[in-house]
């Protein structure tokens, strides 16, 4: 199961490209703000950014959709989740061992020595955090644009797409890439493949079923279907 913004959507998560308005952060869209290239140029602004994400999401709670994946993980031989959010709300719901593609918005990763620090366990009063193990400067732990995705995540996420033979894709507006390979590359390895969202995306012509609705709504009544 690969997810994307709209599983959260429901638990009051902005989306990035929601209703065909984009993610702005004084003036700048995402895009530009959420790059590599600001982290060199204006890491305290990048910070200020992810600050006022995380207290967005200090407020939001799993929905129905990340319950009902988190007991698919227990339904079926063999079971991946892979998610392009950062919110870390599959893991609240109890799935376990998600592949997080795009890192994680409660973490920070220093600049200096790579390591990381739970931010939900660190005063926010310093900005750019300082690292406690070399007193180096720390940024979000998360992919930006122009960044690559966290090598061994990435490699696990890969190698599963290539033995899937039923995969979901969830909530997703499948643009983004190399996150928006992986269906293919289940499709590839004969894997059906199932899109449930309101909306068409690119990915959905190459799709064998489209469930269109709300992901909270479909997802549980998928999971009474198979009861
Ligand atoms: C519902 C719903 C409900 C609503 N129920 N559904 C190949 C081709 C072209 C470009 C590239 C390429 N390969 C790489 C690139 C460049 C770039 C890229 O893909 N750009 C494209 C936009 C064109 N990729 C990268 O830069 C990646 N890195 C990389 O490739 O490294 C190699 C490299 C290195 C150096 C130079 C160049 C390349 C990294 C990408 C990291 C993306 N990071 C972000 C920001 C994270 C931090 C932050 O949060 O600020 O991740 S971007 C943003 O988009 C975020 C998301 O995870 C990601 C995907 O968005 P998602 O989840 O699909 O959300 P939305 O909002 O787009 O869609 C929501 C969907 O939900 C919609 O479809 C709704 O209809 C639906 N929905 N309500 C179900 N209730
Ligand atoms: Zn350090």
């Amino acid at each position: 199961m690969l997810t994307g913004a709209g599983v959260s959507a429901e638990s009051g998560v902005p989306t990035f490209r929601g209703g065909g308005r984009t993610a702005v952060w004084k003036g700048m869209p995402f895009e530009v703000i959420s790059s590599a290239g600001m982290v060199r140029s204006n890491l305290p602004e990048v910070w200020e950014w992810f600050d006022y994400r995380r207290g967005v999401l200090s407020t939001c709670r799993p929905n129905p959709a990340h319950e009902t994946i988190a007991r698919w993980q227990d339904r079926f031989d063999s079971f991946t989740l892979a998610t392009q959010n950062i919110d870390g709300l599959h893991a609240a719901a109890g799935s376990r061992e998600v592949l997080e593609l795009h890192g994680n918005a409660w973490r920070a990763r220093c600049l200096k020595c790579g390591g990381r620090e739970e931010l939900r366990e660190k005063p926010s009063d310093v900005r750019p955090p300082v690292c406690v193990a070399c007193g180096g400067q720390m940024r979000p732990d998360v992919v930006l644009f122009g960044e690559m995705l966290p090598e061994r995540v990435w490699i696990s996420a890969a190698e599963r797409a290539a033995r899937c033979d039923l995969c979901f894709v969830v909530g997703t507006s499948a643009i983004v890439y190399p996150a928006a390979g992986l269906p293919y590359a289940a499709a590839e390895a004969g894997a059906f493949l199932v899109e449930i969202n309101p909306e068409p995306t690119p990915l959905s012509e190459a799709c064998d079923a489209t469930l269109r609705g709300a992901a909270g709504e479909i997802l549980p009544l998928l999971d009474e279907e198979g009861a």
